[in-house]
């Protein structure tokens, strides 16, 4: 009876510790204590609705070393227009990827690609098609789909975001690449920086606008509000997309309004130089929901554009396109009764706000009354001036610096009420920590999990030597006492 019970209890024992050894494998997981070094890569298109761009982001395999260590390994801009101007013609949309994703293939190796997670997303180009016709939308969605499944990736779908998502996305990218939401401190733990403050976004795109920033009080229309919780830390944050207030939908806007006279062919441009000349068709100028056509009017028209170089009247007309009375009495607002509290804080702008001003030379930090002097100053050259001044920039984009800037004036001052004191807060950029500053590696960031809501106490990865070296130790222990059990219960049976 003795030696029976012996027996069993030895048996026990040695079950009960092999069980802890495979659980501990188990939980632990061999592979992942073990990951190979090495780079991960992850790819977003950006289809805007003058054109696609792709951005190929890296970062160090099994280790997310704090905030900035994701960066831009390469940014393809796609040949052609945007994705939305393909509508009568969608498989060329998806060849016109192709040119982009060759090359990515070249830059990632070829045994990372199957887990190469990629997206596309569309912004507002195509937030119009679908408005438009949503068949259209659709048949361009499934043929950029077709192509880029055609590639070795991971791809994961293409959308079209929001226009809060746009924003929020963009606000997230300069945060994380200024490091001022989380940062990896030299003792090895993630830290909320304490002193840094973060920072407002201002995007500029083809069809549509953003502004995004943490308000220093409470946001009082919650449509314009988004809540996330990054790094164990909760943000309220504002922010509104004016859809057809984007750089190119706007100066559409503008030729639409400056033509008052519909029986007449000629349209007067206070923007454009004087000397400057061009013929639009009627089609091409009612081509989007941001301009209703008039009820009875012949698309094969043809208008003919004069520039006058009119610096008061181009800003009279550009104001025109905005609504500043639409809001109510008691309420902080943007334009055309879209509610705004506050500014606060500092701000970025980037993309069409960079790209017009730095052209300009208005990307130095001047003050607003600089920026207005050299805005008059440049729209009154005339065309054949600004030609010789610019020589090495396309006649076709030249004549819409005035229009543009001028715009860009206006919704920042009046439209985003940036007063003199607030300007100075603005900076002008393109690039943050080496990236290109967009909503595209936010979103990255977001659908990849890398944002996680809770701080991480101590990043696995960092620790990985020493958590090694705990699991094997405690196998080891594990399995010398099997050893020893094993031992002792032979020896003992008479
Ligand atoms: C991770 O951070 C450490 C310490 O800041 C640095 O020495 C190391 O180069 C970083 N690793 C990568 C892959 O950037
Ligand atoms: C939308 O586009 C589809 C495909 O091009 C076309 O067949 C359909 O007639 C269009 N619908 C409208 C309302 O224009
Ligand atoms: C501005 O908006 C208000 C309220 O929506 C409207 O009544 C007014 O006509 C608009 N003004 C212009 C110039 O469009
Ligand atoms: C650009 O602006 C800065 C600051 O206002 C000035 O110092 C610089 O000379 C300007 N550059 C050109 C090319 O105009
Ligand atoms: C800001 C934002 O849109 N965050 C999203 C990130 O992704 C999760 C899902 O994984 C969404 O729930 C969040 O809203």
């Amino acid at each position: 009876v003795e030696y029976f019970a012996v027996a069993v209890g030895c048996l026990l024992a040695v079950i009960v510790v092999s069980g802890i050894i495979a659980l501990i494998l188990a939980v632990v997981g061999v592979k992942d204590v073990y990951l190979p070094p090495g780079t991960k890569y992850g790819m977003v298109f950006d289809a805007g609705s003058s054109h696609t761009a792709l951005y190929i982001y890296q970062w160090p395999a099994n280790k997310e070393n704090g905030t900035g260590i994701v960066s831009q390994a390469e940014a393809c801009t796609v040949p052609g227009p945007g994705i939305s101007s393909y509508a009568e013609n969608p498989a060329n949309a998806g060849a016109s990827l192709r040119a982009c994703l060759d090359k990515a293939m070249t830059i990632i190796p070829a045994e990372q690609q199957r887990e190469t997670p990629t997206y596309l997303g569309a912004t507002a180009g195509m937030r119009l098609l679908r408005e438009q016709n949503s068949t259209k939308a659709d048949l361009v969605f499934a043929e950029v789909s077709k192509t880029i499944q055609q590639y070795p990736v991971d791809f994961r779908g293409a959308r079209i975001l929001t226009g809060n998502e746009e924003g929020s996305f963009g606000w997230i990218t300069i945060n994380y690449l200024l490091e001022t939401l989380v940062k990896f401190s030299f003792a090895g733990k993630w830290i909320r920086p304490q002193a840094a403050e973060v920072l407002g976004a201002l995007d500029l795109g083809g069809a549509s606008t953003q502004i995004t920033f943490q308000p220093s009080g409470t946001i009082e229309d919650n449509s314009t509000e988004v809540f996330f919780r990054l790094y164990g830390t909760n943000y309220s944050i504002y922010t509104h997309s004016y859809l057809c207030y984007g750089r190119d939908q706007a100066l559409k806007m503008l030729l639409v309004a400056l033509r008052k006279n519909l029986t007449s062919q000629q349209i007067s441009h206070p923007c454009y130089p004087r000397g400057y000349e061009e013929n639009v068709t009627a089609a091409a100028l009612y081509d989007s929901p941001c301009v209703p056509a008039p009820a009875a009017h012949d698309p094969s028209q043809i208008l003919t554009v004069r520039g006058t170089g009119a610096p008061a009247e181009c800003r009279n007309a550009v104001q025109k396109l905005f609504n500043f009375t639409a809001c109510g009495a008691n309420r902080t607002c943007g334009f055309n009764g879209v509610y705004q509290p506050p500014e606060h804080g500092q701000f970025f702008a980037f993309s069409g706000f960079y790209y017009t001003f730095y052209f300009l030379n208005l990307t130095n930090g001047q003050p607003l009354s600089a920026v207005n002097a050299t805005i008059w100053g440049f729209c009154t050259k005339g065309w054949k001036e600004l030609q010789a001044s610019f020589p090495q920039e396309s006649h076709r984009r030249l004549h819409n610096y005035c229009p543009s800037a001028f715009y860009i004036l206006t919704l920042l001052h009046e439209g985003y009420k940036f007063d003199e004191q607030m300007w100075s807060n603005i900076h002008f950029r393109q690039k943050a920590a080496n990236t290109d500053i967009g909503w595209t590696l936010g979103y990255m960031l977001n659908l990849t999990n890398m944002m996680p809501a809770e701080a991480p106490e101590q990043v696995k990865g960092q620790q990985h030597g020493l958590w090694a070296a705990a699991i094997f130790f405690i196998v080891l222990t594990a399995a010398v006492a099997l050893m020893a059990i094993l031992v002792l219960c032979l020896w003992n049976p008479t």
